[in-house]
């Protein structure tokens, strides 16, 4: 049942990856039909674990292949018939030769999925709740969303022992971002670099939301097919793997993972809102297999950091709102300094600037022109300007790509990628015009152009280099986008200078009545 999809990288994103056909080798997978039991299908290796071999085990009732004790646990049947176990469930036995192993039952879509792994040591386990706890801990006691992220992956990584953890968030197009890290020393760290969408296809995404947990034990493993039950006259379908740990990981990622120097992962989902917000991913140099213990206490622990991410995320949301109608604060004041609107914008550059996140400005207030920051030279953006305004007449009107709107401005690319034009109704000749860069001018790439690893003509080996190349297609002419907080923060200084305005206004009507 392997389903060899070719897979390169013009198709990856098609590359159905929860049918992958075969297991990684640290464990055994028997799936059963329900409500006959009987085995449809079994990993090739069953032999070295369970004494049998896959021939002996196929279209056998499952329970005929496991010791009494094991079988009594996995389902039983009563008077009444089948009674089965809840829906998912783990218990660790000794088999016939007194090994312990860990036993993952699960019943889906009628079918029964047994997953056999020995258990190597219990002894680090025992110390597991009490460092589960410290994670929490370390994180509630966190004052910002960014702190703890950190003090999640420092406190993860003294869980696990992986050599690097990091947090990967993903933007709206599915783009990452490694916001936090803790690593070994000797590593390069990988903090702050961002990553195209089709590094982490769509249909795994969609898997991770379903598989909060998953773990790769050593990228030179030989897959273990699996082999299936034929029953004369049909095809037995791909088995489904969404929720096996001992699924195969695809070929391509794990080419990924070589040309990155690493050899074991284990990863966990952030889901927040019902949508994946980001991942837990470890690397480690070595191969390495985490203990079952280890592996389920880090899937409550994706939950539970998930519920407390939301928290955060609100707060951080709530902060960087009060900071910028601090800022805006801070701006009305300079007009009240400077009893004028030119002025005291120029006088609060920074605020300005910082308030929607722009590396520049036009100021054109009172018949002055001003500009602020980086920007094009001042009749360009005069220039610039005046066609935005023919473009919409809308209060606010931005751009994430000012050369995709008027071509004629790809030569301002370098300061002038983006802009967020700010009109004031009934003043045409007023209003703010801000800048942004052209996005690759302002992050760092995944890809570090730099330390390109070779690609392989033959097997296409994606390469740092290759993602830095998609990435750099994907972004190019854009600035980064403007969000629905840079356009809440213009309103509010709209208020600020309507609110000036108002004062002004009155305090010459009193001075001339
Ligand atoms: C999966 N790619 C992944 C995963 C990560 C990355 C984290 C999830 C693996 C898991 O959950 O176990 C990418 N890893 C990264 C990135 C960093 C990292 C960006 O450490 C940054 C530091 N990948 C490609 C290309 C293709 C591709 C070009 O780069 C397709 C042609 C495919 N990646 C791909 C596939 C998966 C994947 C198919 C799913 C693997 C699986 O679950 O089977």
């Amino acid at each position: 049942v392997q389903s060899n999809y070719p897979v390169d990288l013009s198709n990856c994103e098609r590359e159905p990856i929860h049918i992958p056909g075969s297991i990684q080798p640290h464990g055994v997978l028997i799936v059963a039909g329900l409500p006959d039991m009987i085995v449809r299908y079994v990993s090739a290796n069953s032999d070295g674990l369970l004494g049998m071999s896959a021939a002996s085990i196929l279209g056998r009732p499952i329970t005929a292949c496991l010791g009494s004790v094991i079988a009594e646990q996995i389902v039983r049947r009563d008077d009444r018939g089948l009674i089965l176990p809840e829906t998912h469930r783990f218990v660790t036995l000794p088999i016939e030769d007194g090994e312990l192993c860990h036993f993952d039952i699960r019943h889906l879509n009628g079918l029964l999925y047994l997953e056999v792994q020995r258990v190597e040591s219990v002894e680090d386990d025992e110390k597991l709740p009490a460092r589960a706890q410290m994670v929490i801990d370390s994180m509630r006691a966190a004052c910002n969303l960014e702190h703890l992220l950190k003090a999640a992956a420092h406190q993860l990584r003294q869980l696990t022992n992986y050599d690097r953890v990091m947090v990967y968030r993903f933007n709206e197009d599915g783009n990452g971002h490694v916001v936090a890290e803790d690593c070994d020393a000797a590593m390069d760290p990988y903090l702050d670099l961002h990553y195209p969408a089709s590094d982490i296809p769509a249909q795994a995404r969609k898997l991770y939301l379903l598989q909060r947990i998953r773990v790769l034990c050593d990228v030179d493993y030989v897959p273990v097919p699996l082999l299936a039950h034929v029953v004369p006259g049909s095809d037995p379908p791909p088995l489904d793997m969404t929720f096996c740990d001992l699924r195969s990981m695809s070929p391509i990622h794990v080419e990924y993972l070589k040309n990155m120097g690493v050899s074991a992962t284990l990863t966990l989902s952030l889901i927040v809102d019902e949508q994946l917000w980001g991942l837990f991913v470890c690397h480690h140099r070595d191969p390495k297999l985490p203990s079952p213990a280890l592996r389920s206490s880090c899937d409550l622990l994706s939950q539970i950091i998930s519920f407390m991410l939301r928290q955060a995320i609100e707060q951080d949301f709530s902060n960087d709102t009060n900071r910028r109608k601090q800022m805006v604060s801070h701006i009305a004041e300079s007009f009240q300094r400077h009893g004028s609107i030119a002025d005291g914008l120029a006088a609060a550059e920074n605020s300005v600037l910082e308030l929607v996140g722009a590396s520049g400005a036009l100021l054109c207030f009172d018949g002055k022109n001003l500009c602020l920051g980086a920007t094009p030279a001042l009749d360009d953006c005069l220039i610039v300007m005046s066609e935005l305004r023919a473009l919409s007449t809308d209060k606010h009107f931005s751009l994430d790509s000012l050369a995709k709107a008027l071509p004629e401005f790809e030569r301002l690319r370098d300061v002038a990628s983006g802009v967020l034009l700010m009109s004031i109704l009934g003043s045409p000749s007023d209003g703010i015009l801000w800048f942004r860069p052209e996005v690759v001018r302002t992050v760092k790439w995944g890809g570090n152009p730099e330390k390109a690893v070779q690609i392989n003509a033959q097997t296409g080996r994606i390469s740092p280099r290759k993602s830095f190349d998609v990435w750099k297609r994907l972004v190019e002419l854009h600035s980064l986008p403007w969000e629905p907080v840079d356009l809440e923060a213009v309103s509010e200084l709209k208020r600020a200078l309507s609110a000036f305005i108002m004062t002004q206004a009155e305090s010459l009507l009193s001075r001339s009545s």
